[in-house]
């Protein structure tokens, strides 16, 4: 029995050990087995996550994150304080976010208009600080890709030159930025209802329709001055502004001219949004020589303008990037004057 039992025990302990010897045998390679299935099952994780991250990449990436076209933090009517001027430091303080050179764009969208404001100027500190405290809470709330700049005149040339001042910041503002819409502003004029929008479309537009020194109504149908709109490719066909325009009146009646002669028609917005203000200031000099300049300005548009700038008496003295805008300083010298007289009365005789 004992026998038996033990030769069961060991045929039973064989067995075991036998199954135990073969199990041993397994078990690195079931471990093995294992370890590769787990492996594989991380790596699978893995492609499954990378493949889920760029699938989501792609889908933010075919999300239109463009700007609304009715922005939504429009206000309407715009408070406009005449009364003090700002410290230009208060100012920047509270435009933080715009950076230097005068540019910003919105943070959370794609802007849909990249905008140049152009500003021709000389001797209004006061007027330009209104202007810029005015200008930039208004553009940002357009949701509005944009640029200020300030193109100076320096010199004792007695009269002002602002058909030449555009032409000129038209032309430095290219050199180092891209945009396709351009606004151009007298410094003197404040908007007064933020949905006059400051963008363009199809058609040169002009925006300062309804000035409080005219009693909110239009002068005259032809008038395209003040505040206007025109795209880069606008201007460019126009030849810019005309040169031989200084002191007071006459260019922005020549670019309507212009506008005529390449059969562009300007738009306007409603007079109840394209409200302005005007700040008070003395008569500028007066140009006397334009009512001849008009009379004789369709001889002169293809070689009055951008394209013959470089002939024309002026200097880029500097262009600086202040906080609130880009600073043109352009040198014009006092022969302007003379030259233009001689070309007036020679074109008149
Ligand atoms: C016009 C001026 C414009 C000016 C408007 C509004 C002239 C040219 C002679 C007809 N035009 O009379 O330049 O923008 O008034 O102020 O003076």
């Amino acid at each position: 029995m004992r026998h038996v039992r033990l030769y069961v025990n060991t045929r039973q302990d064989l067995l075991l050990r036998t199954r135990c010897v073969k199990t041993a045998m397994l078990l690195p390679r079931l471990k093995r087995r294992r370890w590769k299935t787990l492996i594989l099952q991380v790596f699978a994780t893995l492609l499954l996550l990378l493949l889920l991250a760029s699938s989501l990449r792609w889908k933010d990436r075919d999300v239109d994150d463009t700007c609304p076209v009715d922005p939504p933090n429009l206000t309407g009517p715009v408070n406009v304080n005449l009364q003090e001027a700002p410290v230009l430091g208060d100012v920047s303080m509270d435009h933080l976010d715009v950076t230097f050179g005068g540019y910003w764009r919105p943070p959370n969208c794609t802007a849909r208009h990249k905008v140049a404001v152009l500003v021709p100027y000389r001797d209004r500190r006061e007027h330009l600080h209104i202007f810029l405290n005015h200008i930039h809470p208004i553009l940002k709330r357009q949701l509005l890709d944009y640029g200020v700049y300030v193109i100076e005149q320096y010199g004792d040339e007695p009269m002002f030159w602002k058909g030449l001042l555009y032409n000129v910041g038209f032309t430095e503002v290219l050199k180092n930025r891209s945009y396709d819409c351009f606004v151009f502003h007298d410094v003197d004029l404040l908007l007064e209802d933020d949905r006059n929008k400051y963008s363009c479309s199809s058609s040169p537009r002009h925006l300062s329709v309804a000035i409080d020194k005219f009693n909110y109504t239009l002068p005259y149908k032809q008038l395209f001055g003040g505040v206007t709109l025109l795209s880069a490719s606008h201007y460019q066909t126009l030849n810019g502004y005309s040169n031989l325009y200084c002191g007071w009146g006459g260019a922005d009646d020549d670019m309507y001219l212009r506008l005529f002669h390449k059969k562009l028609k300007i738009t306007r917005p409603d007079k109840t949004v394209a409200r302005y203000k005007m700040m008070r200031h003395d008569q500028t000099k007066l140009n006397p020589y334009r009512f001849s300049l008009l009379k004789t300005s369709q001889d002169r548009y293809g070689h009055d303008g951008l394209n013959n700038l470089h002939d024309m008496d002026y200097q880029v003295v500097s262009v600086h990037q202040y906080h609130l805008y880009t600073h043109i300083a352009v040198f014009v010298a006092t022969r302007k004057i003379q030259a233009t007289n001689r070309l007036v009365t020679n074109s008149t005789d």
